[in-house]
């Protein structure tokens, strides 16, 4: 009976009948792609399935060529533009010592004090989902003015705060693109930021990505056989997605980097960018992390599991907690 309501789409969309605030932005997009839609309805790539399978323009550009003319990039000092300028060949670009000591000092602080106060909101595998709406600080280090220029110039748009994840503990996550999770038309509308908050070396569950992996087919509900009906989402586990990418690195012979850390790194990722976290070698360790993804502007945004439609966060729905 579970599986039948979490598989049932009317649950979601009577959720999100009442999330209009956040969920209206999408009409005019909708009726841009010719979609026959209200703002509650369920949303997934097969909606976008008649039209060309278009991205945002900065992936049919070069970073290297485009970049030095951007007067942003032009005022970064030049051991940052070296960190950027592969951005278009890689999917990543790692900021040394991107946050100072005293800032991580405060950003753990600030974690522990919401775990303290029970206002962590914990989600599945020990994770806490967005605390930057428990945190102003956290919110005020998801979205520092830097951090939201380096992130413009690499979509080549504004981008908006969608979600914050804190790690305390390795995520041990396989191989993914964030696309499943948190999917855009036109795609690659998505980019997140990872921070680590203490040094992270190969026995406390570092980062792994596959450089280049992000110019590969974005993969969807339809190659896993996961599209569902009209009414009910797929039925396929999580795990034949995983298996699916696995099978993609396999064939493409695709090799795996892991992204060995210091606390104030940055390791930034495109929307389809493989990655995920080694298995934890000590499990006396923690790994201190907090991850942030952000939209693009002017894209459809959406859960392609869940075929919903993402909620916009407002300024009015975060609360401040500090
Ligand atoms: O922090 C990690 O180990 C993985 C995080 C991740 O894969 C994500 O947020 O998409």
């Amino acid at each position: 009976m579970l599986d039948f309501l979490r598989r049932f789409k009317l649950s979601y969309m009577l959720y999100n009948l009442f999330k209009k605030n956040q969920l209206r932005h999408n009409l005019p997009l909708y009726r841009r792609y010719g979609l026959k839609k209200w703002y509650f309805s369920p949303i997934s790539s097969r909606d976008f399935a008649h039209l060309p399978p278009e991205t945002n323009p900065m992936d049919q550009l070069d970073s290297g060529e485009v970049f030095p003319r951007d007067p942003a990039f032009q005022q970064l000092p030049a051991h940052r533009q070296a960190e950027l300028l592969p951005w278009s060949e890689k999917g990543y670009a790692i900021l040394k010592g991107f946050f100072s000591a005293d800032e991580v000092a405060a950003i753990n602080a600030e974690v522990d004090r919401l775990i303290a106060n029970r206002q962590a909101k914990w989600g599945v595998g020990n994770r806490i989902m967005f605390a930057i709406h428990q945190s102003d600080l956290l919110r005020r280090t998801a979205t520092q003015p830097q951090l939201m220029q380096v992130l413009k110039l690499l979509m080549g748009k504004e981008v908006e705060l969608f979600q914050s994840i804190n790690f305390i503990e390795a995520s041990q996550q396989k191989t993914h693109s964030d696309s499943i999770h948190m999917t855009t038309y036109p795609y690659g509308n998505l980019i997140a930021a990872w921070i680590a908050l203490e040094e992270v070396d190969a026995t406390n569950g570092p980062l792994h990505y596959y450089p280049g992996s992000h110019r590969l087919p974005y993969l969807m509900n339809a190659d896993f056989g996961n599209e569902g009906t009209a009414w009910m989402l797929g039925n396929k586990p999580y795990k034949e997605y995983e298996r699916k990418v696995a099978e993609v690195v396999a064939a493409h012979g695709l090799e795996k980097e892991v992204f060995l850390a210091g606390p104030g790194d940055v390791f930034i990722w495109h929307a389809n960018l493989l990655h995920g976290g080694e298995p934890l070698a000590d499990p006396r360790r923690t790994r201190k992390s907090m991850v942030m993804h952000y939209y693009g502007a002017d894209a459809v945004c959406f859960h392609e599991l869940t075929q919903r439609p993402s909620l916009k966060v407002l300024h009015t729905s975060i609360r401040q907690g500090s």
